[in-house]
C-alpha cells in the first residue's frame, strides 16, 4: 500500500477538495494540520524519512512532543492537494522539547509548513489538554459570509454565538460552546497564536476578524462540517440583514427546550 492509500490521507483529501469547491480557500488562503493516531504513525513508518533538521516552532507546545501532523505548506493552493499531496503538505515531527519541528515526508523542493503553524500547534496543544486527545484536526479557512458579518457586528464572541445560533436551529446543538473572536492581528506569528489558544480554552470555533475562521475537531469530516454549519449561518445572517433585518426569530426560551430534549449544556451568558 502506498502512503496516498491510507485513510487519513484519503480523507484529508477529500476534505481539502471539498473546502477548495466551497469557496473557502482562494489562492494560497487557509490551511489544514491533522495529528496523527499512533496506527497511522505507525503505518507511515516505511515512508517516511527523520533525517532532517529540526526548525524553531515559534511556540512551546510541550504536550505534542514526538508527534507527527499532517499539515498544508506555506504558499501552497489547498485546490492543489488532491493534484499532487506531496509537493504541497507533508508530515512533520514534533521535537522532544514541543519546540521545534522538522519534515518527514512531502513538502518537496523546498517547501515549508503553513505560515500559521503556530495558530495551529498552539491549538493543538490547548485541545489536546482539554478533550484529552480526542480533537485531532485544525481547520482554517477565509470563509466569505463570516469574514463580511465581522465588519457589521460587533467583535464581541457572545454577539455573534447568539446572531448565528439564531440563523439554524441545529447551531447550539453542533457549536454549543460558541464562538471566540480575535480582533483584527497581523496573522502568521506567535501572538496570534496565543490569542487564538487562549479562546480554543472554551470554543471549538474562533474568527480571526476581516480574514477567516478556525476550527478544532475529532475528525476531519466533523471539523470541516462545523466550518460548514458557522458559514453556512453567516450566509443566512447576511441575507436576513440585507433583506432588512429580523422580524421574528428563536427565543432564549427555544434554546432552552431545545437544549434540553438534545442533551446538551449552553451557557446561560448566550441566553440572556
Ligand atoms: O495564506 O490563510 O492566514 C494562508 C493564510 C494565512
Ligand atoms: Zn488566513
Amino acid at each position: 500500500m502506498a502512503l496516498e492509500d491510507m485513510k487519513f490521507i484519503q480523507n484529508f483529501k477529500k476534505i481539502t477538495e471539498d473546502a477548495w469547491l466551497k469557496g473557502w480557500h482562494e489562492r494560497n488562503g487557509g490551511n489544514i494540520t491533522y495529528r496523527l493516531t499512533e496506527e497511522e504513525v505507525a503505518g507511515v513508518k516505511v515512508f517516511i524519512n527523520e533525517d532532517s533538521a529540526y526548525t524553531p516552532i515559534g511556540v512551546t507546545v510541550k504536550n505534542l512532543a514526538n508527534e507527527y501532523f499532517l499539515v498544508t505548506g506555506s504558499g501552497k493552493f489547498i485546490r492543489n492537494m488532491t493534484v499532487c499531496l506531496e509537493e504541497n503538505a507533508g508530515i512533520v515531527k514534533i521535537d522532544e522539547k514541543g519546540e521545534n519541528y522538522k519534515i518527514v515526508w512531502g513538502l518537496t523542493n523546498g517547501a515549508k509548513p503553513t505560515s500559521e503553524l503556530p495558530s495551529h500547534l498552539m491549538s493543538h496543544s490547548i485541545k489536546v489538554e482539554k478533550t484529552n486527545g480526542a480533537h485531532r484536526v485544525i481547520m482554517h479557512s477565509h470563509t466569505t459570509n463570516v469574514i463580511a458579518l465581522t465588519f457589521v457586528l460587533p467583535l464581541d464572541g457572545a454577539v455573534f454565538t447568539r446572531e448565528l445560533w439564531e440563523m439554524a436551529t441545529e447551531c447550539p446543538v453542533v457549536f454549543p460552546s460558541g464562538i471566540g473572536i480575535v480582533p483584527w492581528m497581523v496573522p502568521g506569528g506567535s501572538a496570534i497564536a496565543d490569542a487564538t489558544g487562549e479562546l480554543m480554552k472554551s470554543h471549538d470555533v474562533v474568527i480571526w476578524a476581516h480574514h477567516g475562521m478556525f476550527c478544532s475537531g475529532e475528525t476531519l469530516d466533523l471539523t470541516f462540517g462545523l466550518m460548514d454549519t458557522v458559514e453556512k449561518s453567516a450566509e443566512i445572517l447576511v441575507k436576513v440583514l440585507a433583506m432588512g433585518g429580523k422580524k421574528q426569530t428563536i427565543t432564549s426560551q427555544n434554546f432552552r427546550d431545545l437544549a434540553r430534549d438534545f442533551n446538551v449544556s449552553i451557557s446561560e451568558d448566550y441566553l440572556s
